[in-house]
């Protein structure tokens, strides 16, 4: 397994479409892998394959949540799960506000609204298809992830404004970090 690089804004990778994935074989696996485990050193709980360059329609997930939702200091559960080439079946009129961040918009937080529930199909590393309704965080994840697939990033829902206020802050907290780049 290896730790990739995760590109960041305003690399023009990320506004790329990324294509369905359409053999299911080791190499395909061994991104999986590598995705989990980039996504985990990161820390993120969610990856889209184009934030490391692969511009193919593969997302993988884990909450990483509490093992006792009532016990915030529980050990976290590990639960990887792959989406790969994911379709949005359905989704609630009744959206739901939640403070997004992205890896390739480091150490950025902004209130996104999206659909509260989606039913949603996919497949997974080895070709199995799935369908679920799906609520919650993994709903707000999953349609943050699917969005980069289409080359979109969580700023885009925002004001013009509050985006503007967003890439300011990025750039500024990257000149603290030494790494300016430009928004
Ligand atoms: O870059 C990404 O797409 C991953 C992103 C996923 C996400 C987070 C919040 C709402 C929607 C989608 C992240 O993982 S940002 C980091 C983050 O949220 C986090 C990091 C460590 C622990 C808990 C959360
Ligand atoms: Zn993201």
């Amino acid at each position: 397994m290896a730790i990739r690089r995760i590109f960041e804004t305003p690399d023009p990778i990320l506004r790329q479409i990324s294509k369905p994935v359409e053999t299911f074989d080791d190499e395909l696996r061994t991104l999986v892998a590598d995705m989990f485990e980039t996504m985990y050193v990161a820390p993120g709980i969610g990856l889209a394959a184009v934030q490391v360059g692969m511009p193919i329609r593969l997302i993988v997930i884990d909450l990483q949540e509490p093992a006792d939702p009532d016990d915030p200091e529980s050990p976290v559960v590990r639960q990887p799960r792959v989406f790969i080439n994911p379709e949005i079946l359905w989704h609630s009129d009744e959206e739901v506000p939640y403070t997004e961040g992205c890896l390739s918009v480091p150490e950025q937080y902004a209130e996104v609204m999206r659909p509260e529930r989606i039913r949603a199909r996919w497949r997974d590393e080895n070709g199995g298809e799935h369908e679920m309704e799906i609520d919650g965080l993994l709903a707000v994840c999953l349609q943050h992830e699917m969005d980069h697939l289409e080359g979109i990033l969580f700023i885009d829902h925002l004001s013009r404004l509050k985006r503007d206020m967003v890439l300011k802050k990025l750039a500024k907290w990257r000149k603290e970090q030494g790494t300016a780049k430009a928004a």
